[in-house]
Parts: C-alpha cells; sequence; structure tokens
C-alpha cells in the first residue's frame, strides 16, 4: 500500500485511486517527502456487512458483525401457535421467544420462525389417559347426582367436569362430546 502510495506520488501522476482500507491503514500521500501535495486521497472505510434472512419474521437485513438485530416471528397463522426459532440460532437471545433478538455473526445468518398446531384441549378427558371413553364415563357415573349440599359431597373432583359443584347431565355431555377422540391408551 504504501509503495503504491509512494509510485503514484513519484511518478507524479494525477488520477484516481479507490482506495478500500482497513484501520491499520493510515497517512497520507501528501506525507511523502517535502515536496507540495500533488495527491490527496480520502479514505473511506468500509465496514463489512452480512446479510440475515429471518424467514416468517421481521428483521431481515444487512448488519455488520455484533450488531444486535431485534427479531419477531410473524403472527402465528390460524389454528398454529410459535414454536421457537430456528437455524442460526446460536446468536438469537431466546430461541423460545416470538420477538427476541440475533447478534450477527461474522458471516450470513438466516433464522426462521416454526409453529406448531394448537392441539384442543380433550375436556371430557376426566382422567387424563389421552382418550376419552369408558374410563371417563365411569368417573361422571360412580359421582352421579352428588355435588353441593343438600347433595352428597363429590369424592372425586375430576367428575364435575364443567365445576358446577353438581355431577350431572352436563358434565355427561362433555364426556360424549369428545367420546372416542384421542389415542386409546
Ligand atoms: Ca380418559
Ligand atoms: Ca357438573
Amino acid at each position: 500500500m504504501t509503495n503504491q502510495i509512494a509510485g503514484i506520488y513519484n511518478a507524479e501522476a494525477n488520477y484516481g485511486l479507490l482506495v478500500r482500507a482497513n484501520a491499520a491503514i493510515y497517512g497520507r500521500a501528501s506525507e511523502n517527502g517535502s515536496n507540495r501535495p500533488v495527491l490527496e486521497i480520502t479514505y473511506e472505510y468500509v465496514p463489512i456487512g452480512y446479510a440475515l434472512t429471518v424467514n416468517s419474521g421481521t428483521g431481515g437485513g444487512t448488519y455488520t458483525q455484533g450488531t444486535v438485530v431485534n427479531i419477531a416471528a410473524n403472527a402465528a397463522p390460524s389454528g398454529t401457535t410459535f414454536d421457537k426459532w430456528t437455524g442460526g440460532v446460536a446468536t438469537v437471545a431466546d430461541p423460545s421467544a416470538a420477538a427476541t433478538t440475533i447478534t450477527m455473526p461474522a458471516s450470513d445468518a438466516e433464522v426462521t420462525a416454526t409453529y406448531l398446531a394448537v392441539v384442543p384441549p380433550l375436556l371430557g378427558d376426566l382422567n387424563g389417559d389421552g382418550f376419552v371413553g369408558q374410563g371417563d364415563l365411569n368417573i361422571v357415573l360412580s359421582q352421579w347426582g352428588k355435588g353441593a349440599p343438600p347433595h352428597d359431597p363429590i369424592a372425586d373432583p375430576r367428575a364435575d367436569a364443567n365445576h358446577d359443584n353438581f355431577v350431572g347431565q352436563g358434565d355427561l355431555n362433555i364426556v360424549l362430546a369428545d367420546w372416542g377422540q384421542g389415542t386409546p391408551p
């Protein structure tokens, strides 16, 4: 670099030179020797930008290393909920948060927001085995007619599926509405 500048100076040539320099290069050609300056060079520092690609979200662009970039997942499609970020998540602050930050590495980066299907809860699965069937019906029947005074107390609170302090048709209906759903144990 120094030789290049000296060469231009010594040749007394007058032409442009595009210099892409880093911080370790300094000085001006006019400082070469005691002659009048005939050459002026302006250094322009060009930061190296890396591409950030954000799939299904916002925040993509070109950033320099170390830049903390806000990223946000797009609104979850109907019937789904945000799950996590995948891809180049090593520098993502919280990959499980829909809105978080990524610190740009010294390379291009790509992250993708992913979503999970929302599985509606099986309200009729009173015994919690992932299936609605005879076991749940038995719970309701075992407590049938029990509830707040003057009734007998509900010995198995799971039977009161609709939480109205009485075990009866309303609870049976909840079981029947989901009957057969889920994975049989
Ligand atoms: Ca069940
Ligand atoms: Ca009830």
